[in-house]
């Protein structure tokens, strides 16, 4: 099968895969030392879904995200320096310091939310559609959710009313086969199809699997293509995997939830390696060029976390603004 991706778009979204890879592995060598306070989801194996949805979008798109929002936030063109800030629970983070990691907003690039309830904001998504349609705006709203929040009504309800109201809005559903420590076999019945049950509620959708890289890309960009010109509602289910414990910087491999070989080969089919593998293949890019690239990741990273470490916290006052007061 011919994937219409071009050279260009390939090299562009193995580096934001890198930038994502390194800023989180730095985010999980740094938790230890205490001064991220906030409970933290790392998206290390499943860089690829977000970076596929962020090339392909555009600023005046919105997006929604969940607990395991990193990837999706930085790939939509958020701050790097604002997302570390925030961890730091620090004024200069995205959310001011009062989210942390679960709870990153940036009206700058269309990042409109992201929660630690699982579901929650699936229908804020499907609302920010109706205000793009309403308003006759060309963006397109951008859900991201887990394979486990299709277990809440409020994944029913949504994809509903999108589908009755044909609202410009994509479900990207980031299949990782788990919820915490519990697979998809002891969740759902065997041989359900999330995608298929997205067929039944009424929309279009699709089923790929980001270890087939270029045809996970090629598939999310006429996901897109779809919602923004058919102005019509579609669910991509995406199948990828974390590599690390559900929350936290650590692996959690002794717990023995996962089978030890499913993480192997999921390992061995890493997107991000093999989309390097490409590059160097086909001659897209040298390794000095790659090296070069990582140590300039390296450096953005450094200074986004001493902009963290240098920002001040809220002043106690701060406390009672944006707050709902009679
Ligand atoms: C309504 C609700 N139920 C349960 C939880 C606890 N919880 C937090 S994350 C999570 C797993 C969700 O799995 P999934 O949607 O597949 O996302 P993943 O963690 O795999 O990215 C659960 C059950 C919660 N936060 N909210
Ligand atoms: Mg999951």
């Amino acid at each position: 099968m011919v994937h219409a991706i071009s050279k260009t778009l390939i090299v562009k979204i193995f580096k934001q895969m890198v930038r994502i890879r390194k800023v989180e592995e730095r985010i999980a060598s740094e938790y230890p030392e205490g001064k991220m306070r906030c409970p933290t989801h790392l998206s290390i194996g499943q860089e690829l879904p977000a970076v596929a949805v962020g090339v392909f979008s555009m600023k005046k798109d919105l997006a929604v995200s969940t607990h395991r929002s990193h990837a999706h936030y930085l790939a939509k063109g958020g701050s790097l320096p604002k997302l570390i800030a925030e961890l730091y629970g620090k004024v200069t983070g995205c959310s001011r310091g009062r989210g942390g990691s679960m709870h990153l907003t940036d009206l700058d690039c269309g990042f409109i939310a992201s929660t630690a309830i699982v579901g929650n904001t699936i229908p804020i998504g499907v609302g920010l559609g109706l205000g793009q349609m309403i308003s006759r705006n060309t963006g397109i709203s951008i859900v991201f959710l887990g394979d486990g929040s299709t277990e809440e009504g409020s994944f029913y309800e949504s994809v509903n009313f999108a589908a009755v109201k044909s609202l410009p809005v994509l479900f990207v559903c980031e299949n990782n086969l788990y919820s915490v420590y519990s697979s998809l076999s002891v969740r759902q019945p065997k041989n359900r199809d999330i995608s298929k049950l997205a067929q039944a509620l009424g929309i279009r959708s699709k089923k790929t699997d980001s270890r087939d890289i270029l045809s996970c890309i090629s598939e999310v960009k006429n996901s897109i293509f779809y919602v923004r010109n058919c102005k019509k509602p579609f669910l991509i289910e995406i199948e990828t995997y974390r590599w690390l414990e559900h929350c936290g910087p650590n692996c959690d491999d002794n717990l023995a939830y996962r089978p030890k070989r499913e993480l192997e080969s999921w390992k061995k089919l890493d997107p991000l390696s093999a989309i390097e593998d490409l590059l160097l293949r086909k001659d897209m890019l040298t390794k000095k060029k790659i090296d070069l690239f990582k140590k300039t990741i390296e450096n953005e990273i450094d200074e986004a976390f001493l902009f963290a470490e240098s920002s001040k916290f809220a002043s106690e006052n701060d406390g009672y603004n944006d707050v709902f007061k009679i």
